[in-house]
């Protein structure tokens, strides 16, 4: 009777990690998971499962999932740490050598920085994702709901998205198909007629929501040169990653700093510093290259010096963009300004800001004075960007209209 562990998610900062098992018989596959596995959904045995169906529980002290993606073979979804999938590595092994009565097992597959030879280890991990990801497609032919969001979960980065992503598999009655499915039924089954696409519409308005449960937010930092954009993507990143010179047109190009704030995943574009006169070739480049993010990006944080408001407000003059998504000035260098100059400082750029971005009378560009020297500000520019993003959360469990099950449904 063989029986295998492998660990088919790369080691990194994932938010789930997925454990293969593969016990050669399935009443192994049962003794083993019963061991470890507090079954809170409502099964009366693991025996009866079907194959493809989601089974929320407890490992130890760890919430996780647990599929059945073959006779004797099954995945459990945990939390990606490294303690918490070693652990249940080490769980299923124990339990499979004592099953089986091997004294040796066989060594998990585990990812290429936790064991040597990483070309080998990597082309056996692929070979056995794919293989994985196949026959949980095949598991659940018919249901490509269910298929999609499993595919989408191992891109999840955070377990906020994650949640989400789970949330459309389940329902509260266990005999029933899950969440989004049940939902994408119901509409595609409607006649055409404004019933239909009310429910429709329901449903599209998380559109962007859904998008990026899988795909960061993009946040793009715009503004003249030495502003001190790269400075600012390091703090609100929370590390070191662009380069910071004291010249202007340091950074040549768009420097990309992935993050999570407030567990949804973000992304901030450090961007060439725009400005007109002489460049050279490269500099150019980095510059249409930062305009062109434009219309790539899901906010925008235009950067002055505020030491230089006249050099901000000739950016604000020369550049000419119909961004229509969020957009906040941030007045950088507030180390370098008494509270009377700054105040100064804010109307002269805020009004022109507002102008540029053609604002409606009433609304002010939402304004913040920053220092990366003193921290000043970073955290209400963080708060501002959650905020301006994800106004409205949904509540767990609202179908969503996750882009490839839309597209092939409707
Ligand atoms: N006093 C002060 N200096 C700052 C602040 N932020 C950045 N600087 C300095 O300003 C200079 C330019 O900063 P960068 O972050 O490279 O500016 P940038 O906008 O990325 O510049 P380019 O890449 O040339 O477009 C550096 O010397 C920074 O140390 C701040 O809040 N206060
Ligand atoms: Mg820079």
């Amino acid at each position: 009777m063989n029986g295998e562990v492998t660990v088919l998610t790369a080691p990194g900062r994932g938010a789930v990690a997925v454990i293969h098992l593969s016990a050669g018989s399935l009443r192994t596959a049962v003794d083993v998971l019963n061991r470890h596995f507090q079954c809170l959904s409502k099964v009366s045995s693991l025996n009866d499962v079907p194959i493809g169906r989601i089974l929320y529980g407890r490992w130890g002290h760890e919430d996780l999932v647990v599929v059945r993606t073959a006779a004797a073979e099954w995945e459990i979804h945990c939390h990606g740490g490294t303690a918490a999938v070693g652990s249940v590595v080490q769980d299923l092994n124990n339990s499979l050598r004592d099953f089986r009565g091997d004294r040796d097992p066989p060594a998990p597959h585990v990812a290429p920085a936790l064991h040597g030879d990483p070309g080998l280890l990597d082309d056996r991990i692929t070979s056995r994702k794919i293989a994985a990801e196949d026959k949980g497609l095949k598991a659940v032919a018919g249901n490509t709901i269910a298929a999609e969001v499993h595919r989408l979960l191992l891109k999840a980065r955070t377990r906020r998205t994650a949640a989400h992503l789970l949330a459309q598999l389940t329902s509260h009655d266990p005999d029933e198909c899950g969440r989004l499915e049940a939902e994408v039924r119901v509409i595609a089954g409607m006649p055409p007629g404004a019933e239909r696409q009310t429910k429709l519409e329901t449903l599209l308005q998380w559109s962007e929501f859904a998008r990026h449960l899988t795909e960061p937010w993009r946040i793009l930092l715009l503004g003249p040169p030495n502003a001190g954009k790269s400075s600012l993507v390091n703090v609100l990143a929370g590390f070191e990653r662009s380069i910071v010179y004291d010249q202007p047109g340091t950074t040549r190009d768009l420097l990309e700093a992935a993050t999570i704030l407030d567990q949804w995943p973000m992304v901030f574009l450090d961007s060439a510093g725009v400005r007109t006169g002489s460049m050279d070739e490269i500099e150019r480049e980095g510059i249409l290259n930062s305009l062109a993010a434009v219309g790539t990006a899901d906010a925008c944080l235009l950067v002055a010096d505020s030491s230089r408001p006249d050099v901000a407000e000739q950016f604000f003059s020369d550049i000419d963009f119909s961004f229509r998504r969020p957009v906040a000035l941030i007045l950088n260098k507030a180390d370098l300004l008494n509270s009377d100059e700054m105040h100064v400082v804010r109307n002269r750029l805020s009004h022109i800001a507002e102008k540029r971005l053609s604002l409606p009378p009433q609304r002010d560009v939402p304004c913040f004075a920053t220092s990366v020297n003193t921290g000043e500000g970073i955290e209400s520019v963080q708060r501002w960007v959650v905020g301006a993003l994800i106004p409205v959360e949904p509540p767990l469990g609202t179908a969503l209209p996750l882009p490839e099950v839309i597209a092939a449904f409707f």
